[in-house]
């Protein structure tokens, strides 16, 4: 619960702001949607003028969230969402909570001194804020969200298209309420939401089951040809090269929770997925239990997390960073063992 001189406070800025911007970090997920969404709803409610700024394109599967339609990418119309980040009275970080992770959006939004406020649950903020809400022990920035207007405004004005974006982000940073999700706070929130009137059902189709054709022969060429499995470190690496994207017409988003699928062996513990970009990849990284894959990812790949899921970037070859990767990885996981006896 928020402490009351913070509410306050936050109520009153609120209230003295008409313009609002909210941002997410790059490459937005299903959290930084339904957390920017969800919110800016609400702040529309209130008598706000609400965009919603994304450093780059959302994945297509997102595109049904109610609060969409306040979304602008800056992969486009940069002089317009230039003027809007200037002109703003009041800017919220959500999901990310340091500025590297704002891409392009970072040193136009550090120029403008207006008052922020960060809502997060990642582990180490470190962003220049006015407000920082920041829990790790929470399943999403969508739940901290809920909390945030519950505990500043109550949850009346909450409407079910409101409760649909929220939702959206619990559902898919725990993997469908599967990991990160035993704390029973959020199946209060989730309660709160259905009796809102969100189509849980209707929610998890439109999440899971409208990939393409392509999408699904990309992962079954992905698991058949290009996974490769370490089984004395518990690991498994998919490489997704920049032909195999070109032969499936790859799309933004298809190869969303490719990564987890490697999991589904018995005894692996770590998934890594390397993507090919233009001039360099990017890697996402899965562990189970206490592993701190965030800390390898930090270590060699300048990037970072939570603990089970992490990224990072590289400016090195598909073939070098597996090598990276072999390289490490041992010492890593016997470093690790070591700590935890
Ligand atoms: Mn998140």
């Amino acid at each position: 619960m928020i402490n009351k001189e913070v509410i306050d406070k936050v109520k009153k800025v609120v209230e003295d702001s008409n313009k609002i911007v909210l941002i997410t970090h790059m490459s937005p997920d299903g959290d930084a949607i339904g957390s920017s969404c969800a919110l800016g709803l609400f702040l529309k409610k209130l008598g706000k003028t609400v965009n919603i700024i994304t450093p780059d394109d959302h994945p297509e599967y997102l595109s049904w969230v109610p609060g969409i339609d306040l979304v602008s990418s800056y992969s486009s119309k940069r002089l317009r969402l230039n003027e809007l980040i200037k002109a703003a009275d009041l800017i919220f970080f959500l999901d990310h909570n340091v500025e590297l992770r704002q891409g392009f959006l970072e040193p136009i939004v550090k120029k403008n001194s207006c008052t922020k406020i960060m809502i997060d649950h990642h582990p180490f903020p470190k962003a220049n804020v006015d407000f920082c809400f920041s829990r790790t022990d929470v399943t999403s920035t969508c739940e901290m969200v809920y909390n945030f207007i519950k505990d500043i405004y109550g949850t009346n004005d909450i409407s079910s298209d409101i409760a649909t974006s929220i939702y959206v982000g619990i559902n898919t940073d725990t993997g469908g309420l599967n990991y990160n999700s035993s704390n029973p706070e959020t199946y209060v929130v989730v309660a709160d939401l259905l009796s809102k009137g969100i189509n849980k059902m209707d929610i998890h189709e439109r999440l899971y089951n409208t990939f393409s054709e392509n999408r699904l022969r990309l992962v079954g060429y992905c698991l058949h040809e290009e996974m490769i499995v370490l089984n004395e470190c518990s690991s498994a690496i998919i490489c997704l090269s920049k032909s195999i994207q070109d032969k499936y017409n790859f799309q933004n988003g298809d190869s969303e929770g490719l990564v987890n699928i490697p999991h589904q062996i018995k005894g692996i513990d770590i998934s890594i997925l390397i993507t090919e970009k233009e001039d360099r990849v990017k890697l996402s990284f899965r562990s189970k239990g206490s592993i701190p894959i965030n800390k390898f990812a930090e270590r060699f790949f300048d990037g970072g997390g939570h603990t089970n899921a992490a990224g990072g970037m590289k400016k090195t070859s598909l073939e070098d960073t597996v090598e990276i990767i072999k390289k490490n990885l041992p010492d890593f996981m016997n470093e690790y063992k070591m700590n935890e006896k």
